[in-house]
């Protein structure tokens, strides 16, 4: 069967495989779903708006785009901005509510109210108190969690001033947000209102409202992503390089197998914690197994995997297919990018699919409330029901032999101590690379896989081309899973793909040419780390001018969009693949890539061709470049590293 016009559902050889299989069973996946169901070319570019009862009105048959309307006369630009903002505000909310249960978690603990938590990295929690100007000398960890606590859930109702976290931003870029008003107020104010001026008959004017679309999606980064990354890190440790293994041969054929899916690290910790305790080994031996493995898939599977090595089936399009190698007991989901199909696919099989929070049941699953104050329990009951499982599996399947193996675990702390050690950890290296030419630029090659496309394909296809150019990749979320099941993800991809500098540059500091940051929410680390260096000097002194591009070449989900646009209006260029949803708009398409630009030095593109994403992307970075004056890069000739006092130096001091 032709899928995507390409005759391949996934990039992905292991994937593909299990496909193949279960179309052999008419079995349905995504991808025979996305096959049968074709997008509205009305509302996939924008011009159907569905804010009122008159409607839903679609903005075709026009002669010209501003005669376009609809029964109230709204404007195709406004229609186009208004869906664009209504998707940002959606990212943002599903972001900065997963952060809200963070900080609401990091208070139960400091207020003894979750014991089976702790605060692991007490140095995080102190950094963090200090960018917060909270007082940490002589006082118990607690008192400084609770007030730290505390002063991020004013981020989410404080009715005036500006997010804690702006203040982390370089100066000049946070002169851009005053001077065009974007710095956001609060969270929660910021999705409101950009409900509110999407609803029918209030904002219809699109640059007006898409500035309001950039505020709420700083709110999203530098807020919501930046908070849940930095609690997670405090409760759970600041990841450090870790070995994994990635794709569907991690299941084991005689262990019981459990996979955390979703995006919450909470329960899935106290997953890790439990599915090591003798006890329910033993359990699970009674049941005729050997062990239990745990595994994870999507964003939740990147947070434990970070942090713990814990293996991944890989990202959205493969979490339907994990179950489809008939080795799953038991699926665990949370919140975000689960399918609901999945509870039909796991008739056809033993699998549970365990729904765990109070936001979200899905019908068909079964449903174990998860509670932060008595995660544990809530942890065993799920691997003891795994456990229960493991007798009722039976021959159907495909299960897969294939594994990759990756490195994962690269913080921001990581990456500054990787370039220098502990006292003099800096961005000097890195820095002073991209000064040289050694690495042409940066990109942060993120976002979802997609079946409307080959899976995971053009994710590898930019990785792979990007690292040639030598283009530092850095990536989180599905993107790190479409390159960690390729095998992308170890150092020896520097050697054997990556251009001549860059390899050099992987080579003596012994890192990958791609960086797996870890989940969505912590591409905030990316913004951290791109402050980092416009404060480290010899590049630009703001985020905006920097060699730096985000590229979500298969994304599907409205987080992806807050995301783009908050690296857009932080001052970075971004390209997202696939059909422009605003692209029934000239006005608005021009203010993202043009308007912005200008004010923010970011913009945002769509681009369905992934060899012009890369074409977009070094061009960008090369103008990047010769903005800073920098050396025009050249593949395998660098300028000599800057030595301040080389030996040659030294002699003529006499000394
Ligand atoms: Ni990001 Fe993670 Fe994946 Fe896309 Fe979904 S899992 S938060 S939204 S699909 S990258």
């Amino acid at each position: 069967m032709s899928k995507n016009g390409t005759g391949l559902n996934s990039a992905d050889a292991a994937a593909e495989a299990i496909i193949q299989w279960g179309e052999s069973q008419s079995i349905e996946t995504c991808f025979d779903r996305a096959d049968r169901i074709k997008p509205c070319p009305i509302g996939a570019s924008g011009a159907c708006c569905r804010v009122c009862n008159m409607g839903p009105c679609r903005l075709v048959g026009a002669r010209a785009e501003e005669e376009a309307v609809g029964v109230c006369g709204a404007t195709l630009p406004s229609v186009a901005a208004r869906g664009l903002v209504r998707m940002i505000a959606a990212g943002t909310a599903a972001h900065s509510d997963h952060a809200r249960d963070m900080v609401l978690t990091l208070l139960a603990v400091a207020e003894g109210e979750a014991k089976d938590f702790a605060i692991k990295d007490v140095a995080k929690l102190h950094k963090v108190a200090g960018i917060l100007d909270i007082e940490v000398a002589d006082r118990p960890v607690n008192d400084v969690a609770r007030e730290v606590a505390l002063a991020f859930l004013d981020d989410y109702g404080r009715q005036k001033g500006a997010l804690h976290y702006l203040a982390r931003a370089p100066q000049k870029t946070r002169e851009r947000w005053e001077r065009w008003g974007v710095a956001p107020r609060n969270i929660d104010r910021e999705i409101a209102e950009a409900l509110h001026r999407t609803s029918v008959g209030v904002d219809h004017d699109a640059d007006h409202l898409l500035t309001h679309g950039l505020r709420t999606a700083l709110a999203d980064g530098w807020g919501g992503c930046m908070i849940s990354t930095d609690i997670s890190d405090i409760l759970f440790g600041t990841p450090t390089p870790v070995r994994a293994e990635a794709s569907f041969g991690i299941f084991r054929q005689d262990e019981v197998n459990i996979v955390v899916h979703g995006h919450e690290p909470t329960l899935a910790e106290m997953i890790v914690e439990a599915a090591s305790e003798p006890g329910l080994v033993d359990y699970a031996r009674s049941k005729g197994a050997a062990g239990i493995n745990l595994t994870g898939a999507c964003c939740t599977a990147n947070e434990v995997l970070m942090r713990h090595g814990i293996p991944t089936a890989g990202g959205f399009t493969n979490q339907e297919l994990a179950i489809m190698t008939g080795l799953v007991e038991a699926m665990t989901v949370d919140v975000q990018c689960i399918m609901p199909a999945l509870t039909e696919i796991s008739k056809r099989f033993h699998t549970r699919v365990i729904t765990t929070s109070e936001k979200a049941k899905i019908t068909g699953a079964e449903h174990v409330q998860y509670d932060e104050r008595k995660a544990k329990d809530v942890a065993r009951q799920i691997v003891r029901m795994a456990c229960d499982n493991f007798p009722n599996r039976g021959a159907a399947g495909s299960p897969s032999p294939a594994t990759s193996p990756l490195i994962g675990g690269f913080s921001h702390e990581y990456i500054e101590y990787m370039q220098g050690g502990r006292f003099r950890g800096s961005f000097r290296p890195l820095n002073d690379a991209i000064i040289s030419g050694r690495i042409r630029g940066v990109v942060g090659l993120v976002g979802c896989d997609n079946p409307r496309v080959p899976a995971m394909g053009l994710h590898r296809y930019l990785a792979m081309e990007l690292i040639k150019n030598d283009v530092l990749v850095v990536s989180t979320g599905c993107g790190a899973a479409a390159c960690g099941t390729a095998g992308y993800l170890t150092p020896e991809m520097a050697l054997e793909s990556a251009g001549p500098g860059l390899s050099e540059v992987c080579e003596v500091i012994g890192i990958p040419p791609i960086l797996h940051l870890g989940a969505c929410v912590d591409n905030s680390r990316i913004l951290t780390i791109l402050t980092a260096m416009a404060a480290e000097g010899g590049l630009s002194d703001e985020i905006a001018g920097m060699p730096g591009v985000g590229i979500a070449p298969e994304w599907m989900s409205e987080k992806a969009i807050a995301i783009g646009c908050y690296f857009a209006a932080s001052g970075v260029p971004v390209i997202f693949g696939g059909g422009s949803p605003v692209g029934a708009s000239r006005e608005v398409t021009k203010i993202m890539t043009e308007t912005w630009l200008e004010r923010f030095g970011g913009a945002v593109h769509f681009e369905p061709d992934p060899e012009r994403m890369l074409e977009i992307s070094l061009d960008y970075i090369d103008r990047a470049r010769e903005g800073l004056k920098l050396k025009k890069y050249e593949p395998g000739r660098f300028e000599p590293d800057r030595v301040l006092v080389d030996m040659a130096a030294r002699r003529d001091l006499g000394a």
